[in-house]
This record gives structure tokens, C-alpha cells and sequence, in this order.
């Protein structure tokens, strides 16, 4: 079984509700939208609110349709496809998104840098996998809940990253496609089953890009949530109250 933080236990859900959140969120917003960010920019605070980027990589896993791109284009705030159009190579997309460690109350942008390669392409060029993998913090594994196939899939998906040295690799399973409930083909009950065999955390997308951060907040919360924790345990403290002070900050 995973080692899997309880929600909510490392950093403050749903922060971006919160009055004292918004001088950070304004900074990865526009005019109500989020900021595109260019290769060279970074959310920019004020001198006397001195705020540490920490940066990951993550892979973004899941069968040719089942809404990869789609996934990182909704997280980064971008307008979604509405045609499937094969990703033909790899694609990286950068999220910030400020997080609140619940202990310390310290706050930390987290640089998300999403790795997006269309399932095509990864069967078709043996290159593309291992720079994929490289140094990479987390995979997130997608199903779509119109389709049991991905979802029958996800056990050898989550096999092959199951290694010794696949062991520092935060793991999240993500639900794609759970706005078309006319046509799902996995059961809450499935889902649940999966989540106490496997122990991950299961989140579900779907729907209109909303103005909002409400649709992304989960997973991108819990998405830091893991990856913190992870440094911490890496990090050999037995809690991670001691590692709050000390992250990988560049
Ligand atoms: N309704 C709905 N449609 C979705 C969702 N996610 C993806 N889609 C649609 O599913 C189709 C395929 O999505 P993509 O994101 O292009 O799929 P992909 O996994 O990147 O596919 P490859 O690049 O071929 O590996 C597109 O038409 C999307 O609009 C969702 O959550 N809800
Ligand atoms: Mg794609």
C-alpha cells in the first residue's frame, strides 16, 4: 500500500477560499483568469512578502483519448480541446499554485512542470519514455470513466512504476470525463474497491473550465500535498515538521 498523508493534514485545503490566500492567488490571476506564464516568468510577490518556489516534474499517464492534454490545459487554466487531436510528441505545461503548510503556516508556490506525451507517439519512439520518467516527482494515472478499459488498465499502469527505484514517485490516480454520467461505465463502487486495494488517492475531473480555482483545487492541493510529504519521509525526519524549514528551494 502507498504512503499516503491523510487530506488536509499537510497543508490547508481549500486555502484558496480563505481572506489571507489572496494576495498569492492574485498573483496566478488576470482579470479573473489565470495568468499564462512565459518560460522566464514566475509569480512575482513583494519584497517584504518573500515567498520560496519549490519545482517538480510530473508525468501525466493514461491511454491515447482518455483527456491527458485536456487535464494539463485544465489545470494550467487554459482553453480545453474539444476535439481529441493526438498529442504527436511530448508536451510540458507549467502550473504555479501557492500552498499553506498547515503546521508552520508557511506559505511556498509550488511550480508544477506537467510532462504531457500522446500515447501514440510513446508506443511508437522508445526515446520518448525514459526522458518522460527522468528525474520525474509524480505520475499522475488517468482513466476515463466512459471507458472501462482505462480503468481495467490502471493496475498494470501502476505495476510498471511500482519498482525500487520508481518508489520516490508520488502517485495519483485521476478520473477523467465524470461530467458525462449518461455514458459511465465505472462504478462508485469499483472506484472505492480500487482505492482500498491500491491505497491512492482518486480524483475526478470533468465538466467546463469554470473562472474559478474551485475545480482544480483538489487535485492541485493534493497534488503538492504528496510531493512535500515525499520530500519530507526522503528527507529521513521522521516527521516532517523539521523538513518545513529546510525544502529543495531554487
Ligand atoms: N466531456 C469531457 N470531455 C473530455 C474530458 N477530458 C477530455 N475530454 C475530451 O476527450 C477527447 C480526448 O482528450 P485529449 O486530452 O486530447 O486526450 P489525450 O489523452 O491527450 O490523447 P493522446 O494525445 O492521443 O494520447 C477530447 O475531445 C476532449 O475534449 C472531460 O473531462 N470531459
Ligand atoms: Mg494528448
Amino acid at each position: 500500500m502507498a504512503q499516503v498523508p491523510p487530506p488536509g493534514s499537510v497543508v490547508v485545503a481549500d486555502w484558496h477560499r480563505c481572506k489571507d490566500s489572496k494576495e498569492y492567488f492574485s498573483k496566478i490571476l488576470h482579470k479573473k483568469r489565470r495568468r499564462n506564464f512565459g518560460l522566464l516568468e514566475s509569480p512575482v510577490m513583494p519584497p517584504n512578502v518573500a515567498v520560496d518556489t519549490v519545482h517538480y516534474k510530473i508525468f501525466i499517464s493514461g491511454k491515447t483519448g482518455v483527456g491527458k492534454t485536456t487535464l494539463a490545459a485544465r489545470l494550467a487554466g487554459l482553453n480545453i480541446p474539444n476535439m481529441h487531436y493526438e498529442t504527436t510528441g511530448i508536451e510540458t505545461t507549467v502550473v504555479y499554485w501557492p500552498v499553506k503548510l498547515r503546521e508552520s503556516g508557511r506559505v511556498l508556490f509550488f511550480r508544477l512542470q506537467l510532462w504531457d506525451c500522446g500515447e501514440n507517439a510513446l508506443r511508437r519512439f522508445d526515446h520518448l519514455l525514459p526522458s518522460c520518467k527522468e528525474q520525474v516527482d509524480a505520475v499522475l494515472f488517468l482513466f476515463s470513466f466512459t471507458d472501462r478499459t482505462s480503468f481495467d488498465d490502471l493496475s498494470n499502469q501502476i505495476a510498471k512504476w511500482t519498482g525500487t527505484c520508481a518508489s520516490r514517485v508520488v502517485k495519483l490516480v485521476v478520473g477523467t470525463k465524470f461530467d458525462l454520467f449518461m455514458h459511465c461505465d465505472v462504478a462508485e463502487r469499483d472506484v472505492r474497491d480500487f482505492q482500498e486495494t491500491w491505497g491512492l488517492p482518486v480524483l475526478r475531473m470533468g465538466g467546463e473550465v469554470s473562472d474559478g480555482l474551485g475545480d482544480v483545487s483538489p487535485l492541485l492541493n493534493c497534488l503538492a500535498e504528496n510531493l512535500w510529504y515525499q520530500d519530507c519521509v526522503a528527507a529521513g525526519s521522521s516527521s516532517y515538521h523539521s523538513q518545513q524549514e529546510t525544502g529543495t528551494l531554487y
